[in-house]
């Protein structure tokens, strides 16, 4: 069980506790306990091997116990106990944006709900008009966000998924026989979500691979089974589960397998009439004569792509959005390796989870040479943002601990927030900063213009460099805000202000196509984890395949440049409006 399962598990716990009427005392203890595991940056397992639960922070006997019984019998009695009384399927409630416990029970104790299905029900037919609590507007709001988590349904996303794949790969790897496991389909293609995961394995013996596979850990239904081909439903955590496809193929054919089921279904209905016009069948076996003749290609998918004139295009391309036009492979397409910083951090002093130190030490781990810490400005209370005179304690802190580390940069930042008519801090303050993100976190409307004007009002001030998640999305769970991201990416351009890609899995907001058409545009982009915890600095790879679907090179993102240019990319904006 990883830190992440342990953690949900108590979360869960403090869920139901709290849709039961639990003191918030006794609510709390189980969400700081699921705070803690899921902050921990060891193993639990480890932990809990050595005997050091209790001496977790806010982890007490009775806690520590609890976690035992849940590492040794993946479960705990205290919720089932609990779900004779109160159905596990209110847990569903809480998907809905705004919905919290506290509703969740009032709906279920005034009206008897116990799922999503039949909350829909009870609105379709007007049974929360009277319900206190319940005004139309929030009624409306519960409408939208349960259609946004029926139309999600059963996507996970991508960082989710990514470390599932991770794991089922590495246990594939360990079956005896086995020579290469490959991801394929939309994983692997770097989409936002995934459906399913799809893998590719050569082995010796397929049916032994496939029946290993079927009885990895955490196998719910077993959905197909034979010998070439495996599907199970997995459900590596409590409450979240996908289908997993494994393919095993002959080595001969393996470039033809993996293009084939790394999709997309457009693409490779594009290619198949490229290789039809030529007479030849592509299919998951080959690029063969269709006279039932000739291989052409199967070997490697850079044969295949050579062979139908194309260069060999890189998976996150795979969408039809014109790769098929290429004539040589794209140069300079972003790579993970190419970042040098991360622009966009959170620390303890609003409400991230480490020090700028530990922040430091982390990004001179991941080899950059430079990093921005951006804590949240004033209005953001809840994320604790720093009033004026803490800001400037706080740029003191930054500039003191940067001396500890020679070998990076340290920005001192904050992440404005761009409130109705103005930015949160004033520009006298703005211009202390080294660094600018700027973001709406209230408010985000309906109105198009409204949110478009707030937006190019925080591009338009010379002090802010980066407009930071523009569209304010959470991916399955809040829709992006309507936005003019062709006029805002045109503003940008213009004031050399930077547009973010935020590389969290749960935003990945400039989304790909939005980032694409900000790059033709002109405009300069900025991939940033907006990481509240050290662990979360490794999401830039998500950053990364989402900057490769829209296309960006090297030379469209910020953080691909030297600390010197990045230094005279601020500067060249304060000094044009200085000259204005
Ligand atoms: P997902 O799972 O919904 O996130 O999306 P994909 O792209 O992973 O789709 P999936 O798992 O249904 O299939 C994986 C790949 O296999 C898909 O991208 C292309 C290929 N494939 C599967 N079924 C078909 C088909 O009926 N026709 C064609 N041309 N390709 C297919
Ligand atoms: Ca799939
Ligand atoms: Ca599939
Ligand atoms: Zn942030």
């Amino acid at each position: 069980m990883t830190n992440a399962e342990a953690a949900r598990a108590f979360d869960e716990l403090a869920d139901l506790l709290e849709i039961k009427g639990e003191d918030s005392f006794r609510v709390n203890t189980y969400r700081r306990v699921a705070r803690t595991l899921g902050d921990l940056a060891v193993e639990l397992t480890d932990v809990a091997a050595r005997g050091e639960l209790a001496a977790l922070p806010g982890i007490g006997k009775a806690s520590a116990e609890k976690i035992e019984e849940l590492l040794r019998t993946g479960k705990l009695a205290l919720r089932d106990e609990i779900t004779r009384e109160v159905p596990a399927t209110l847990l569903e409630l809480l998907q809905v944006q705004g919905l919290g416990p506290k509703k969740a029970a009032l709906l279920w104790r005034e009206r008897g709900v116990t799922s999503l299905a039949q909350l829909k029900q009870c609105i379709e037919s007007g049974g929360l008009a009277d319900l206190r609590g319940f005004g139309k507007k929030s009624i409306d709001s519960i409408r939208q966000g349960i259609s946004f988590v029926e139309s999600s349904a059963g996507r996970s996303r991508l960082g989710w998924a990514w470390g599932v794949a991770q794991r089922v790969a590495e246990a594939l790897r360990g079956i005896p026989g086995v020579t290469r496991v490959e991801p394929a389909g939309s994983l692997r293609r770097g989409c936002e979500t995934v459906g399913d995961l799809d893998l590719l394995c050569i082995a010796d013996d397929g049916a032994a691979v496939v029946d290993a596979f079927t009885r990895i850990a955490g196998v719910e239904a077993v959905l197909a089974h034979g010998p070439t081909k495996g599907s199970i439903r997995l459900t590596p955590e409590a409450g979240r589960s996908i289908q997993v496809d494994l393919r095993v193929v002959p080595a001969e054919s393996f470039g033809a397998a993996w293009q084939y089921f790394t999709g997309s279904k457009q693409h490779n209905v594009r290619l198949r009439e490229r290789a039809v016009k030529r007479g030849w069948t592509l299919n998951e076996y080959g690029l063969s004569e269709s006279d039932g003749g000739r291989v052409i290609a199967s070997r490697t998918e850079e044969e295949i792509y050579k062979a139908l004139r194309l260069p060999w295009v890189p998976p996150e391309l795979r969408e039809d959005r014109g790769e098929l036009e290429l004539t040589e492979a794209p140069t300079d397409l972003l790579t993970l390796e190419m970042i040098r910083g991360d622009l966009h951090m959170h620390t303890t002093a609003s409400d991230g989870k480490a020090t700028i130190a530990e922040m430091a030490q982390r990004a001179i781990a991941r080899g950059y040479q430079y990093i921005a810490i951006t804590d949240h400005s004033q209005s953001s209370a809840v994320a604790g943002g720093l009033k004026p005179d803490r800001l400037l304690e706080h740029i003191a802190d930054v500039r003191r601990v940067a001396r500890d580390f020679p070998q990076l940069t340290l920005l001192a930042g904050a992440e404005v927030d761009i409130l109705s008519d103005r930015l949160d801090y004033p520009d006298e303050l703005l211009a202390q900063l080294d660094w600018v993100v700027a973001s709406i976190h209230f408010g985000m409307g309906h109105d198009i213009e409204a949110n478009t004007r707030r937006a190019l009002m925080a591009i338009e001030n010379p002090y802010v460099n980066v407009l930071a998640h523009p569209t304010g999305r959470l991916i399955n769970k809040r829709e992006a805000m309507p936005l003019d991201i062709d006029a805002i990416s045109r503003a940008a351009a213009r004031t050399g202000t930077a547009l973010e890609i935020n590389a969290s899995a749960y935003r990945l907001d400039l989304r790909d196509v939005h980032a694409r058409l900000a790059r033709d545009n002109g405009a300069t982009l900025c991939i940033d984890t907006d990481a509240h915890a050290v662990e979360q600095l490794d999401q830039m790879r998500f950053g990364v395949l989402t900057a490769r679907r829209g296309w960006l090179r090297r030379q469209d993102v910020l953080n691909t440049r030297t600390i010197d240019e990045v230094r005279a990319f601020v500067a060249a904006k304060r000094a044009a409006a200085g000259g204005r």
